[in-house]
């Protein structure tokens, strides 16, 4: 069983490579606005995991600077997720928010909607 994720992650890993979107291309005052936005986001991840690699897609499409934490090698990581996240699953993006509040924020689709509303500038 192993064996046969670590295949499937290699060709996931392989096809994203292949297929990588291009980033969008926006003024220096609207990237840098965004950048300020996103410097409190960490997603929690896993290198080979496709529900991850959705994400990083989009990331790396919307041209967004986010720091990505392995959860699976990072034992420091992978508890805090546990702990404060409430579970181990990934992707999960630790949000700071306005108050000072943490969110952590699981499921890649909600994740993907939480970003391109936040690449929106809303
Ligand atoms: N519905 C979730 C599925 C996420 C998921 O299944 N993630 C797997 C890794 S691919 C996970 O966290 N598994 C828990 C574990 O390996 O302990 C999403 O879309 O984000």
């Amino acid at each position: 069983m192993k064996v046969i994720r670590w295949i499937l992650g290699k060709i996931i890993l392989g096809l994203d490579k292949l297929t990588a979107p291009a980033p969008m291309i926006r003024s220096v005052e609207e990237q840098k606005k965004l950048d300020e936005a996103t410097a409190q986001l960490k997603l929690y991840q896993f290198h080979a995991c496709p529900f991850c690699v959705k994400v990083r897609r989009e990331i790396r499409r919307l041209n967004l600077k986010i720091k990505l934490v392995d959860a699976l090698n990072d034992k420091t990581a992978e508890e805090r997720l546990i702990n404060e996240g409430g579970k181990r699953q990934v992707p999960c993006l630790y949000i700071v928010n306005e108050d000072e509040s943490v969110t952590w924020l699981y499921e890649s689709n909600a994740i993907l909607i939480y970003l391109q509303t936040l690449a929106k500038g809303e």
